[in-house]
């Protein structure tokens, strides 16, 4: 994403941007949001509802000393890359438990969370992997990795998938 969005000027290391996509995909999340629809927000899809909503990004995980696990994989995307630690007493928690092994191909990464959003597993240098809202009348879950790319190796993802498609109908009988 463009850091203009989050109120940064463009650090040397930053990769090429694309502010169309930033902004159409910014008001996808918006009008979702504003529709209560329910979001599942993958990767970069997750790095652009945190930007939508206020938060900001680490322009490339490189430039922080402290970021020293690797999140740009060098091994196949169907394999795990790094492990994370899961909130217990969250959406991710109840799936997982409070470890989980991810893949992981991001350059950036969510820095600050807006409020209506709360990390629910981080990498072991801190950085947040998952969220889900914190607002009741709403759902949305968003991961850090990639599980669409794993699911043919790796029950736990198509798993996600699953409960997210559970959750969605059990929701919307409520609301
Ligand atoms: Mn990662």
């Amino acid at each position: 994403m463009s850091p203009l969005l989050y109120g940064e000027e463009p650090h040397l290391k930053l990769e090429s941007t694309n502010p169309l996509r930033d902004a159409f995909e910014m008001a996808v999340i918006e009008e979702a949001w504003k529709e209560r629809k329910p979001i599942l927000a993958v990767c970069r899809g997750m790095q652009i509802m945190a930007v939508a909503f206020g938060g900001d990004l680490y322009q490339d995980v490189s430039l922080y000393p402290d970021l020293a696990v690797q999140h740009v994989q060098v091994s196949s995307p169907e394999t795990t890359a790094h492990s994370v630690s899961i909130e217990e007493r969250s959406w991710m928690g109840n799936l997982y438990g409070t470890e989980r092994q991810v893949n992981s191909y991001h350059h950036q990464a969510i820095k600050t969370l807006p409020k209506e959003l709360k990390a629910t597993a981080w990498a072991k240098d801190g950085l947040i992997e998952a969220f889900e809202t914190t607002d009741s009348n709403r759902l949305a879950i968003g991961v850090q990795w990639h599980p669409e790319l794993m699911i043919n190796h790796d029950s736990g993802a198509q798993a996600l998938f699953d409960a997210y498609v559970q959750t969605v109908k059990q929701w919307k009988a409520q609301h």
